[in-house]
């Protein structure tokens, strides 16, 4: 935190998001304030808070008109603000071209690889680049300066980059890709490639989770533009203008106390088993997902049918909860996959229940920050098993939780996770066996085995918090920027 205000001080910080940090929503109640389920919200929100300046976004909560201002500015975090928030209204038909349609129908299967088909339409992109033209006029806006620090959040805005430089020359435009990027081949299918890419250089730094992320993203520009690339330095330069191209791993902020209410471990392990009907001899399964395709939901729970296949001594013994907070639910593909998930699970259910004993537990709605906490805590194995992920943060949250060091992870490989913690199991979510294999182990591991490595990735994942990540890009962004300023004293 004290590095990132020693890199910001005295500039101008702007974010950029399509999800806004603090949704408020009319209730039976009066106004209440929602967080979302978002990855990218997680870890942006906790530097902003440390930083201040003005976060960008759609406002989409019922209320959220209720509560702004005349330039449509709330202060937040509601109860203790320390940044403004900014609202920028879409139409009905600008949401469904750019979020529901390009963003998510195009560029996130896209870039995910997981066997869904992306869908193209030129009226979703005509949507998607007057959106991103409304949210970089929404920034030039906002700057007080001619050089701000424009942080640009994930894939609703590859072409707002450029068409923020092209206004603020002088801007420092950090963007953040939170998802894959894939291979150049893959990428090609685009129809808007090349515009794409052309929007992303408009940064100053452009940041992915992983090398193999930034290294696709450097071969997709070789095999499309024109652009000399420094592989060595990882420097794109085109039209006269340098990007850098890095990795930086994304984290969460380490909680400074336990963050449920004072329940120990011991207390949530306890108190969430009897809220299941549980008893103490319960093992318990937990996974929290964004009810998402890409998640690996479906083959989490063949994994847990095989495993009790295998183990008949589990059966009775072992309950999986999945938290599956709703997402994109207005897309048939979000729909559908919905159906699969609850059809596998009642099928899976009524082969292995036996009285009131339910060996998957479903939960299809949003849940407060302290009851995933509350999860996270009271389970014995956390699954997480993307079949793409950029990074995952719910592997992150899970081991920040365990202060008893207790509790054991799976994770699949593909996940930008996989590349930090190591000491979790890790497998091949397709490879239902291998998944099995892995749970069984987890239920049965030791608790001194537990400890080592909850230890080992607990250090990590305190040292490796969302501060170091911001704060490495900050740095990397100062230093482009001293070296623009001498540059243009020379010139
Ligand atoms: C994208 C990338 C990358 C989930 N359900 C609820 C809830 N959550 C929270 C979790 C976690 C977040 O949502 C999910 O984060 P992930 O990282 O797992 O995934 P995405 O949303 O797909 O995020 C991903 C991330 O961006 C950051 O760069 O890691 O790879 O896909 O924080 O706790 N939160 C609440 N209620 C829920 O029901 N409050």
């Amino acid at each position: 935190r004290t590095l990132l205000h020693s890199e910001l001080a005295g500039d101008q910080v702007i974010v950029v998001s399509n999800r806004e940090p603090y949704i408020h929503e009319m209730t039976s109640g009066g106004i209440a304030v929602r967080r979302p389920a978002s990855g990218l919200v997680t870890a942006v929100e906790a530097v902003m808070r440390a930083c201040s300046g003005t976060w960008i976004a759609h406002g989409s909560g019922s209320a959220d008109r209720d509560v702004v201002d005349r330039n449509d500015r709330v202060p937040v975090p509601p109860a203790n603000p320390s940044y403004t928030l900014r609202r920028v209204w879409l139409t009905k038909e600008e949401e469904e071209g750019y979020y529901y349609g390009f963003a998510n129908e195009g560029l996130w299967p896209l870039c995910h690889i997981a066997h869904v088909r992306p869908v193209f339409r030129s009226g979703d992109w005509d949507q998607y680049v007057q959106v991103n033209q409304r949210f970089a006029d929404a920034v030039i806006k906002e700057a007080r300066t001619d050089d701000p620090v424009v942080l640009v959040q994930d894939y609703h805005f590859a072409l707002l980059p450029r068409m923020v430089r092209e206004a603020l020359p002088k801007a420092t435009i950090i963007t953040f890709w939170h998802i894959p990027w894939p291979n150049p081949e893959s990428f090609g299918i685009c129809p808007w490639r090349e515009e794409i890419l052309e929007g992303l250089l408009g940064s100053t730094i452009l940041g992915f989770h992983t090398p193999f992320h930034r290294k696709n993203f450097l071969e997709t520009v070789d095999r499309y533009l024109e652009t000399r690339i420094e592989s060595e330095a990882s420097t794109i330069s085109y039209g006269g203008k340098l990007t850098q191209v890095e990795h930086y791993p994304i984290s969460i902020a380490w909680p400074e106390d336990a963050q449920t209410d004072g329940e120990s471990a011991a207390d949530c392990r306890i108190a969430i088993r009897q809220e299941l009907g549980l008893g103490a001899e319960h093992l318990l399964g937990i996974g929290v997902d964004r009810l998402d395709y890409t998640k690996g939901i479906i083959e989490r729970f063949q994994a847990v049918e095989r495993m009790l296949e295998r183990h008949p001594e589990m059966i009775g013994r072992f309950v999986f909860v999945q938290i599956a907070a709703p997402s994109r639910s207005s897309l048939d593909e979000y729909q559908n996959f919905e159906a699969r998930v609850r059809n596998l699970a009642q099928r899976i259910n009524r082969r292995f229940e036996d009285g009131s004993y339910r060996p998957i537990v479903l939960k299809a709605q949003h849940h407060d920050q302290d009851e995933l906490q509350r999860y996270y805590c009271a389970a014995d194995v956390c699954l997480v098993t993307s079949l793409h992920d950029g990074m995952n943060l719910v592997a992150k949250e899970f081991i920040a939780a365990r202060n008893d060091e207790q509790g054991v992870l799976i994770l699949s490989q593909f996940t930008g996770a996989a590349r930090e913690l190591h000491e979790a199991l890790i497998v091949n979510p397709y490879h239902i066996e291998e998944g099995a294999d892995a749970l069984y182990r987890a239920l049965s591991m030791p608790r001194v085995e537990q400890r080592e490595r909850m230890r080992s990735m607990r250090a990590l994942v305190k040292d490796f918090n969302v501060y170091r990540w911001a704060g490495r890009m900050l740095v990397d962004a100062a230093r482009l920027r001293q070296r623009e300023r001498v540059m243009t004293k020379i010139r």
